[in-house]
C-alpha cells in the first residue's frame, strides 16, 4: 500500500504541473481529493489492513492529503493572480477620464470686474464678513435710525445689536482708509449678508464688489470717466449708459449708473422690464464725514466710491432668471459657463 501511496503521489505531481486552465485544474480537483477521489479511496484500501498497522498508515494518508490539498491550493492561486495580470484586465484600456470642474459664474464674474480696475491701478481688498455696528454702519454716516439698521435687514449677532454680518463690504473700505494714507484706489469684492425673503431677485447672502478712489483732486468727472471705461470693457464698447440721482448715507451726492439693455438695445424686453435700461451699480463722492471719521482731511481730499451686486450683474449677462440658481450647484447649470 505503501507503494500505491507513493505512485498517487507522483502521478498527482505530473496531473498538477500539466493542468493549465481552471477547468483542467478542477478536474485534478476532482480525480485526487473529492469525495470519492483517489486519497478517498486509499482510506477505504486501509480499512482492510491488520489493525496494527491502521495507525501508521492513517498518519501517512493524512500528511499525503494535505501536502495534496496544499499543492492544488498553491497551483490555483498562482493561476487567478496570473489570469488577473493577463486576460481579465486589459492593461490597454484608456484611463477613465475624469470630468474637470470649471470656476463658478460668480467668481468668474468677479474675476473680470478685477480685472478690468486692475488694468486701471486698482488693487483688491478683503476684509471680515462679521463686523461691528461702527464699521457696517457708524462709520458710513448712517444716523443711528437709520431703516437700514432695522432687524428686517440686517442679521444681528449679539443682543446689544453691536456685532452683525456686514450688509456691505464698505467696512473693508473704512479699515484701509484707516491704516494707509492717499492715495487710495481699491476695490472690495466679497460675500454680504441681508435678512430678506429669499426670491428669485434677492437673497439672504450674496456678492458685492465696492470701489473706492480718494486722492487730492478727485471729481465727479473721475467717477463718470472710470465707471463708463469699466462699463465699456465689460458690456462692449457701443453700450450707452446714464446717471440718474438718489441718495446713499456714505457718498454726497450719489448716482445710480444704468446701461442700455445689452438684449433689446433699449427697444424694451423681459431683461429691461419694457424701459430699455439696465441699472448696474450705485455711486458717488465719498461724504467728507466718512474722512473725518478715518482721520483725512476733507478740505484736503475727495474720492468716489461705487458699489455693485455681482448676482445681478451676473444673472443679467448671462440670461438667469432666477438667482437662486447660482448657489443650488446644479452640475448642468454650472457646466454651462
Ligand atoms: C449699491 C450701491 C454703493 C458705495 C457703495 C462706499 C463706500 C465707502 C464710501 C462711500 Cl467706504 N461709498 N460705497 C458707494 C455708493 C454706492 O453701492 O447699489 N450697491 C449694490
Amino acid at each position: 500500500m505503501t507503494e500505491h501511496i507513493e505512485s498517487v503521489k507522483q502521478d498527482f505531481a505530473l496531473d498538477l504541473e500539466a493542468a493549465t486552465t481552471r477547468e483542467h485544474l478542477e478536474q485534478v480537483r476532482i480525480r485526487y481529493l473529492a469525495r470519492n477521489g483517489l486519497i478517498a479511496g486509499l482510506f477505504e484500501e486501509m480499512k482492510s489492513l491488520p489493525p496494527e498497522e491502521k495507525p501508521r498508515m492513517g498518519r501517512l494518508l493524512n500528511s499525503l492529503k494535505a501536502e495534496l490539498t496544499e499543492g492544488f491550493e498553491r497551483k490555483s492561486t498562482a493561476q487567478e493572480s496570473a489570469g488577473a495580470r493577463s486576460g481579465a484586465i486589459d492593461q490597454t484600456l484608456p484611463g477613465r477620464p475624469r470630468p474637470l470642474g470649471s470656476k463658478h459664474p460668480l467668481m468668474q464674474t468677479i474675476d473680470e470686474i478685477s480685472q478690468i480696475f486692475r488694468s486701471m491701478g486698482f488693487s483688491s481688498a478683503y476684509g471680515p464678513e462679521i463686523e461691528t455696528d461702527y464699521y457696517n454702519f457708524g462709520a458710513l454716516n448712517f444716523p443711528p435710525d437709520h431703516p437700514a439698521r432695522d432687524m428686517q435687514d440686517t442679521f444681528f449677532l449679539s443682543p446689544l445689536k453691536n456685532v452683525l454680518l456686514r450688509t456691505h463690504t464698505s467696512p473693508v473700505q473704512i479699515r484701509t482708509m484707516e491704516g494707509q494714507r492717499p492715495p487710495v484706489r481699491e476695490i472690495m469684492p466679497g460675500r454680504v449678508y441681508r435678512n430678506e425673503a429669499v426670491s428669485a431677485r434677492s437673497l439672504v447672502s450674496f456678492h458685492q464688489v465696492e470701489g473706492l478712489y480718494v486722492d487730492k483732486g478727485v471729481t465727479f468727472s473721475d467717477l463718470k470717466g472710470t465707471l463708463v471705461a469699466f462699463a465699456r470693457q465689460f458690456y462692449g464698447n457701443d453700450v450707452r449708459y446714464k446717471f440718474r440721482p438718489t441718495f446713499f448715507p456714505f457718498t454726497e451726492p450719489s448716482a445710480d449708473m444704468y446701461i442700455s439693455c445689452f438684449l433689446c438695445h433699449g427697444k424694451g424686453c423681459r431683461m429691461c422690464k419694457q424701459n430699455g435700461w439696465l441699472e448696474i451699480l450705485g455711486s458717488g463722492m465719498v461724504h467728507p464725514n466718512l474722512f473725518k471719521n478715518v482721520g483725512y482731511d476733507p478740505e484736503q481730499y475727495t474720492g468716489f466710491a461705487f458699489g455693485m451686486g455681482i448676482e445681478r450683474i451676473a444673472s443679467l449677462r448671462y440670461g438667469v432668471d432666477d438667482i437662486r440658481m447660482f448657489y443650488e450647484n446644479d452640475v448642468r447649470f454650472l457646466r454651462q459657463f
